[in-house]
């Protein structure tokens, strides 16, 4: 496939520690097909697995970051077809990345793409992007976590509003309801500072970044109690990498630790 045919585009940051995914399909505002979806789950992998990458940027395009699942590839499909071969099953796949990834979204993120970015573990958006559920307007609901993930993040009232009205909110607004956790200023661009946070990210001991994920992402699943327990064995267990030892050796020491990921 030559770069014009590609749905996501790679590149990295300065220093390499980065890897920028781009959603490509502009001419349908990065309309979420299967084989985007495909091409991400791709690139999300060979992220995960090269260990120069310590973090993961994802992004589309200054008009959208996803305007939704592709609506021309579902409108005539049956239920037991899509029921039959798991239809955008393949999205929950992103789910199982262990580096972080930082959404930076610019444009509208409606729909599926709205849930595409609350995938991401960090997000970060400009003032007027879109944020909306529109699935009630096309007869159907959310289903890659618009009424979980969603509800999660910004509470009942919002959600319910959102996801039975079809509602948009600007970037903004999705800063104030922590939807996303932060909002660029007017002038910035949105990608250059979630390529900082993955740097500051890529920074650390890929150990420690790699349970910090873990933890508060079980944070979501467990009850307290067991969540605390799960926190507390991850926690005792980074004594047993030289990270820990570098880096509050380093402090006594009054030095900057010198990472080797071990
Ligand atoms: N699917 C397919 N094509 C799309 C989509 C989409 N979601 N969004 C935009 N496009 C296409 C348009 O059809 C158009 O194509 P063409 O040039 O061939 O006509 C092109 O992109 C440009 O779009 P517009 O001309 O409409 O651009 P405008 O600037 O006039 O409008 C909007 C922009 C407001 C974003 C408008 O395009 C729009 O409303 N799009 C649809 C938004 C939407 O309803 N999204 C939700 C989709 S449903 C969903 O995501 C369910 C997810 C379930 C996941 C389940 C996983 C298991």
């Amino acid at each position: 496939t030559s770069a014009s045919d590609r749905l996501v585009l790679t590149s990295r940051s300065p220093n390499n520690s980065v890897a920028i995914l781009t959603l490509n399909r502009p001419k349908a505002l990065n309309a979420l097909s299967s084989p985007l979806f495909e091409q991400l789950n791709e690139e999300l992998e060979k992220a995960d697995e090269d260990e120069s990458v310590k973090a993961i940027v994802l992004t589309g395009g200054e008009k959208a970051f996803a305007a939704g699942a592709d609506i021309k590839e579902m409108k005539d499909k049956q239920y037991a077809e899509v029921y039959k071969t798991n239809f955008l099953g393949s999205w929950t796949k992103m789910s199982s990345i262990r580096k972080p990834i930082i959404g930076a979204v610019s444009g509208y993120a409606l729909g599926g793409g709205c849930e595409l970015a609350m995938l991401c573990d960090i997000l970060l958006c400009t003032p007027n992007a879109t944020f909306s559920q529109p699935e009630i307007t096309l007869g159907i609901i959310p289903g890659a976590g618009g009424t979980q993930r969603l509800t999660h993040l910004i509470g009942k009232a919002r959600a319910m509003d959102m996801v039975l009205t079809g509602r948009k909110i600007n970037g903004t607004t999705a800063g104030e309801w922590g939807l996303v956790s932060r909002v660029v200023g007017e002038g910035e661009n949105v990608v250059d500072e979630a390529v900082k946070v993955g740097e500051t990210i890529a920074g650390f001991g890929a150990v420690a970044v790699q349970a910090g994920k873990e933890a508060v992402n079980e944070a979501l699943e467990l009850p307290l109690d067991q969540g605390l327990r799960y926190e507390r064995k991850l926690f005792h267990s980074l004594f047993a990498t030289a990270d820990q030892k570098e880096g509050m050796g380093a402090f006594a020491e009054k030095r900057k630790p010198s990472w080797t990921n071990q």
